[in-house]
C-alpha cells in the first residue's frame, strides 16, 4: 500500500504530468520510514534486462539450448573447423571474430585452484531435521521434518587440483545448507582436531606440508621433511598428525568417512537460552580406512578412485548417508568440559564423556552436471551462519572468518561470487552490496544505503528473525599475543587416541610413522619426531624407532592418565553393504552360477563385475575388466569361480602384471589378483574350478578364504564378512 502510493507521487498531483529528475520512485517523507515493506518498484520509466540464464532461456534452464552451435551471444555457426584465411594457405585474418572469441574464452578457461582443498569432489542432497536440536536452537532448518537442499564438497588438503585421491591425508568435509534463513556452511573435515591453535599459523602448517619450494615434490603427501620438521617442533601438531597416521588418514571412500566441525559453536535457542556444541557427522556405512599399500597402488591404478566411487554410487542408487549429531556442553563462563577447554581445537570431547546425539540425516541423491560449476565455483565460508548458530572465541575459527571471504576474492575474481549458481542462497536476498566484476543482478531503487527515505527506508532490519550477535561477556584482559594456559598440553590426547586403538590399527599407525619418517633425508627430523612419540607412548616409540633403525629416546613429559576412548577406533560393528565391489572371476565361456551370483550381488545392493580373460561376453555376461584391466584394489571381495590357464598375452613383454609367470598353470594376472586382495585383507571365495586357483596362490584354509559347494552359498559366506569390512584376523597383530 504505502509502497504504491509512492510511486504515484512521482507525478504532479495537479497535471498528472510527470517532471523528471525524481532520485526514486517516491516522494519521501521527513520522518525516517520505519514500517518495513517490499522494496519500491522501479521507477516507471526504467526498463531493465530480461530475465535469461547465460544460455538465453527464460524458464531458469540451466543447460545448452536448441540443436544448432552459436557464438556465445547466440548467432548461429556455418564452421568452426577453419580460421578465416586469405585463400586455403594462409595468412589468418585478424577479422576473424569467431576465431577470437573461441580462443580467447579458451585461454582464461583455468581459474586459480584452491590453496589448500585443490581437490575434491561433490554431490547435492538433501538434509532432514528429526527435531530434536528444537530445544537447543532456532534454527528454522532444524525443526522436525524440514528438507533443506545441500551441496556437499569432499577433498584432500595438500594436493594439487590433479592430485591423486588415496594419499596420505586429512579430508575435507563441506557441506551448504541451502535454508530458508539463509546459507548454513558447516566446513569440516574428517578429523575432529587441527594441526594449530591459532589461525596465524595456518601459513606455517601449509607451507611446510606442501611440496618443497625447490623442487615442487613430493606431491599431496606429508612423508618428507618440511612436513616432520615442522610438526615436530610445533607439538601442538601432534594430535592430528597421529590421526593422519591412522587409518583415517587413508579413508576406503568419502561414504566411510566421519566429518566433524572441529570447533565448539554456540547455539541460541527462541528464549535466547545458549549451549555449546560440537558436530558430528556418522557414516551409515561406518568409518573404514584402505590399507597402505592398497593406498599407494590405487594412486597410479586409479587416482581417481573416490571421485569415481561417489559419482558411482550416486549413480547406482547407492545414496550416501550420514546422520549429523551434536555433542551438547553448558556454556559457562570458562567454555571447558570435563577439564576440557572447549576452545582448543585440538582436543576433542570423547564421546563415552559426552554423547553425540542425533539431529538430522543427510542423504546424496544426485550427481554435479558440471564439475567446474558445481565443485570448482562452490565457495564456502564459515561466517555463512542462520539465527540460531553462532561462532565461539576459538582462535582457529575467528581466523577461518577472516580467510574464506579473502581467498574468493583471487579464485573467483571478485566479490560477487555468492551470485554464481551453485552458491546462490535460497533465501530472498535483499543486501546493499552493490557492483563489482561479474554483477549478476540488476538492482533497482537509488539507495543502497541505511537509512534513506527514497527507497521508503528498504532494506528494513529484523530485530526479531534477524542474525543476533550474542552479547558474550568478554573477560577483561590486556591486549596480548598469547595462548590461554590451557592450551599447553600437547600430549595426553595423543596418548589417549593411542590407546584407545585395536592392535591391528596400532600396526598400521606404526607402519605409518616409520615409512613417512624413513622418507625424511634429515636424521635429526627423525629424532625429534620420535622424542614427540616417546612422549605419547614408549611402546609406540620404540616400535617406530626400531623400523628407523634409532635408538628410542626416553619421555621428556610424564605420560598421561588416560582413559582409552573406543568410539576413536574404526574397528567395531557391522556395517551395510551398499555400493561395495565384488568382483567375480570367471573364464571365457563363463561360469556355473555366475550369473546367478551377479544378481545377487546386485539384489544386496553391491556392485559385481565380471572379470575375464578378454573383453566382451564370457558364457553370456557382459565382461567389465579383463585381466589386463583388472587390478584387486578396484575390488572390496573377489569370488573366483573359474581356475584360467595363462592366457596369450599373459607374457612378461605384454603384460608387466605377467611378470612372474614362468610354468604355472593359472594366469598370473588372476593369482596376482587374489594375492593382492589377500594382501589387503579383503574375503576371497571361490566355487567351482576357482578353488584351484586360492591353493595355486597359497592362501587357501587362511582366515577370510573360503571354497563352497556353490556360487550362492560362496556369496551366503560374503555377505557375513564384508559387513566388518576387511578379514582383520588374517594378520594377528603383535601389538595389545
Ligand atoms: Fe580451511 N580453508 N582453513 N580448514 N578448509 C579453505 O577456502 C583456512 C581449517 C576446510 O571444499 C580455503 O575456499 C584457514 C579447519 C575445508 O571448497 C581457505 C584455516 C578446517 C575446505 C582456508 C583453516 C578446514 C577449506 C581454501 C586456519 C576443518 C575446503 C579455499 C584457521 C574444520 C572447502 C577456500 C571446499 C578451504 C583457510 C583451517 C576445512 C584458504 C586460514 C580447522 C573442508 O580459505
Amino acid at each position: 500500500m504505502e509502497a504504491r502510493k509512492i510511486v504515484d507521487a512521482v507525478k504532479d498531483a495537479v497535471t498528472g504530468h510527470t517532471v523528471p529528475g525524481a532520485p526514486g520512485s517516491g516522494t519521501p517523507e521527513i520522518a525516517e520510514p520505519t514500517a518495513p515493506h517490499d522494496p519500491l518498484p522501479p521507477k516507471p520509466d526504467q526498463g531493465s534486462p530480461e530475465q535469461r540464464t547465460a544460455t538465453g532461456a527464460t524458464d531458469g534452464d540451466r543447460t545448452q539450448q536448441g540443436a544448432h552451435l552459436t557464438t556465445s551471444t547466440g548467432t548461429r555457426l556455418r564452421d568452426t573447423d577453419h580460421s578465416l584465411k586469405a585463400g586455403p594457405r594462409g595468412p589468418v585474418l585478424l577479422q576473424d571474430h569467431h576465431f577470437r572469441e573461441k580462443m580467447m574464452h579458451f585461454d582464461h578457461e583455468r581459474i586459480p585452484e584452491r590453496v589448500v582443498h585443490a581437490r575434491g569432489s561433490s554431490a547435492h542432497g538433501t538434509f532432514t531435521a528429526y527435531g530434536t536440536a528444537e530445544a537447543i536452537t532456532r534454527a528454522g532448518f532444524l525443526k522436525k521434518d524440514v528438507e533443506t537442499q545441500v551441496f556437499v564438497r569432499f577433498s584432500t588438503v595438500l594436493g594439487s587440483r590433479g592430485s591423486a585421491d588415496t594419499v596420505r591425508d586429512t579430508r575435507g568435509f563441506a557441506v551448504k545448507f541451502y535454508t530458508d534463513e539463509g546459507n548454513f556452511d558447516l566446513v569440516g573435515n574428517n578429523i575432529p582436531v587441527f594441526f594449530i591453535q591459532d589461525a596465524i599459523k595456518f601459513p606455517d602448517i601449509i607451507h611446510a606440508a606442501k611440496p618443497h619450494p625447490d623442487r615442487e615434490i613430493p606431491q599431496a603427501q606429508s612423508a618428507h621433511d618440511t612436513f616432520w620438521d615442522f610438526v615436530s617442533l610445533h607439538t601442538e601438531a601432534q594430535h592430528h598428525t597421529i590421526w593422519n597416521m591412522s587409518d583415517r588418514g587413508i579413508p576406503r571412500s568419502y561414504r566411510t568417512m566421519e566429518g566433524f566441525g572441529v570447533h565448539t559453536f554456540r547455539l541460541v535457542n527462541a528464549e535466547g537460552g545458549t549451549v555449546l556444541v560440537k558436530f558430528h557427522w556418522k557414516p551409515k556405512l561406518g568409518t573404514h580406512g584402505l590399507v597402505w599399500e592398497e593406498a599407494q597402488l590405487i594412486s597410479g591404478v586409479d587416482p581417481d578412485f573416490h571421485r569415481r566411487d561417489l559419482y558411482d554410487a550416486i549413480e547406482a542408487g547407492a545414496y550416501p548417508e550420514w546422520e549429523l549429531g551434536v555433542q551438547v556442553f553448558e556454556d559457562t563462563p570458562d567454555e571447558t568440559f570435563a577439564g576440557i577447554d572447549l576452545l582448543d581445537p585440538t582436543k576433542i570431547v570423547p564421546e563415552e564423556l559426552a554423547e553425540v546425539q542425533p539431529i538430522g540425516r543427510l542423504v546424496l541423491n544426485r550427481n554435479p552436471t558440471n564439475f567446474f560449476a558445481e565443485s570448482e565455483q562452490v565457495a564456502f565460508h564459515l561466517g555463512n551462519l542462520p539465527p540460531g548458530i553462532d561462532v565461539t572465541n576459538d582462535p582457529l575459527l575467528q581466523g577461518r572468518l577472516f580467510s574464506y571471504l579473502d581467498t574468493q576474492l583471487t579464485r573467483l575474481g571478485g566479490p560477487n561470487f555468492n551470485h554464481i549458481p551453485v552458491n546462490r542462497p535460497h533465501a530472498p536476498v535483499n543486501d546493499m552490496l552493490r557492483d563489482g566484476f561479474h554483477q549478476h543482478a540488476v538492482h533497482a531503487g537509488v539507495a543502497p544505503y541505511r537509512p534513506n527515505s527514497l527507497d521508503g527506508g528498504n532494506p528494513f532490519t529484523d530485530p526479531v528473525d534477524g542474525f543476533e550477535d550474542l552479547p558474550v561477556r568478554v573477560a577483561e584482559a590486556p591486549k596480548i599475543r598469547a595462548n590461554p594456559v590451557s592450551f599447553n598440553d600437547h600430549f595426553s590426547q595423543v596418548r589417549l587416541f593411542w590407546l584407545s586403538m585395536s592392535p591391528v590399527e596400532k600396526e598400521h599407525i606404526v607402519n605409518a610413522y616409520t615409512f613417512e619418517l624413513a622418507k625424511c633425508y634429515e636424521q635429526a627430523v627423525k629424532e625429534r619426531q620420535l622424542q614427540c612419540l616417546a612422549n605419547i607412548d614408549p611402546d609406540l616409540c620404540a616400535q617406530v624407532a626400531a623400523g628407523l633403525g634409532l635408538p628410542a629416546p626416553a619421555a621428556q613429559v610424564e605420560p598421561a592418565e588416560v582413559t582409552p576412548s573406543p568410539a576413536l577406533s574404526m574397528i567395531d560393528g557391522v556395517y551395510p553393504p551398499d555400493g561395495r565391489i565384488v568382483g567375480i572371476v570367471v573364464g571365457p565361456d563363463g561360469a556355473d552360477g555366475a550369473g546367478t551370483v551377479r544378481e545377487a550381488v546386485f539384489a544386496a545392493g553391491m556392485l559385481p563385475l565380471i572379470i575375464a580373460p578378454s573383453g566382451g561376453k564370457a558364457g553370456g555376461l557382459d565382461v567389465q575388466r579383463t585381466f589386463a584391466t583388472a587390478r584387486s584394489v578396484e575390488f572390496d571381495a573377489i569370488l573366483v569361480a573359474e581356475s584360467v590357464a595363462p592366457g596369450a598375452d599373459a607374457l612378461p613383454v605384454r603384460d608387466a602384471k605377467a611378470a612372474a609367470s614362468g610354468s604355472l598353470t593359472v594366469d598370473p594376472r588372476l593369482l596376482l589378483l587374489v594375492e593382492e586382495a589377500w594382501r589387503h585383507a579383503k574375503p576371497v571365495g571361490a566355487w567351482g574350478g576357482g578353488a584351484s586357483v586360492l591353493q595355486q596362490a597359497g592362501i587357501e584354509k587362511t582366515p577370510g578364504v573360503f571354497v563352497a559347494d556353490s556360487g550362492t552359498e560362496a556369496f551366503g559366506t560374503l555377505q557375513g564378512l564384508i559387513g566388518a569390512h576387511r578379514v582383520w584376523d588374517r594378520f594377528p597383530a603383535t601389538l595389545v
